[in-house]
């Protein structure tokens, strides 16, 4: 895609009966929950986690808890499954040795989108961002360096993997308002987990 971006078609769909069932578990143990933005603004993508640490926002700011700041239990510890699979995904891109401790879960119904940002609440940019889309297709939104540096258009869909490391870390990104549709294994919605290094 870009040099350190690294997209895997179909890499993740060997895994989808694991993924899903792991899915469930996790968002039975910590809910998919729409966070606010500093700003005020609440997030047309509702989130969950699992591992470690955990991407978290509220009034007060971003950052990572090992804690699920609504039940106040750790986050649901992260599935081999998750783990083997995002560790061979970093492996085939180049990157040996990834190890991540957190799983972002970004859940899109129709309409959810994200605005262009930079991930820059990890401690370390040196490791890369793992992403699996799962369900409804989406279109990935892939910047530059600048926030005004005009986005090239990516279609995801269920099972692919993109790898973002190197030069790519720092990219600003988003994804486009999700078009309605029903997918044979995840319904209506869009499932994408990033896995990082936070710590
Ligand atoms: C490029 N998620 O959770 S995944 C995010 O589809 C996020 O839910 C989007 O952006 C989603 O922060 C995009 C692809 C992705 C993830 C992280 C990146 C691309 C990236 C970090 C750096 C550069
Ligand atoms: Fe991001």
């Amino acid at each position: 895609m870009a040099d350190g971006a690294v997209l895997l078609r179909g890499f993740a769909k060997p895994f989808e009966a694991d993924l899903t069932a792991a899915l469930r578990d996790i968002a039975a143990q910590a809910p998919f929950r729409h966070m606010v933005t500093p700003g005020g603004h609440q997030m047309s993508v509702a989130m969950t986690n699992c591992g470690g640490a955990g991407w978290v926002t509220d009034r007060t700011g971003y950052r990572y808890d090992a804690r699920d700041p609504e039940t106040g239990k750790p986050w649901p510890a992260m599935p081999l499954s998750f783990r083997e699979l995002a560790e061979q995904a970093a492996d085939r891109a180049g990157f040996r040795g990834f190890s991540p401790d957190a799983c972002l879960i970004n859940r899109y119904q129709p309409g959810a989108r994200m605005s262009l940002h930079q991930d820059r609440d990890e401690n370390d940019f040196s490791a890369p961002i793992v992403s699996v889309s799962l369900g409804l297709p989406a279109i990935f939104l892939f910047g530059g360096l600048k926030r005004s540096d005009r986005p090239r258009r990516f279609r995801l869909e269920h099972g692919d993997i993109a790898v973002w490391g190197g030069p790519a870390r720092l990219v600003f990104h988003g994804v486009a308002p999700l078009a309605d549709g029903e997918h044979g294994l995840l319904g209506r919605q869009r499932i994408n987990l990033t896995f990082r290094k936070a710590r």
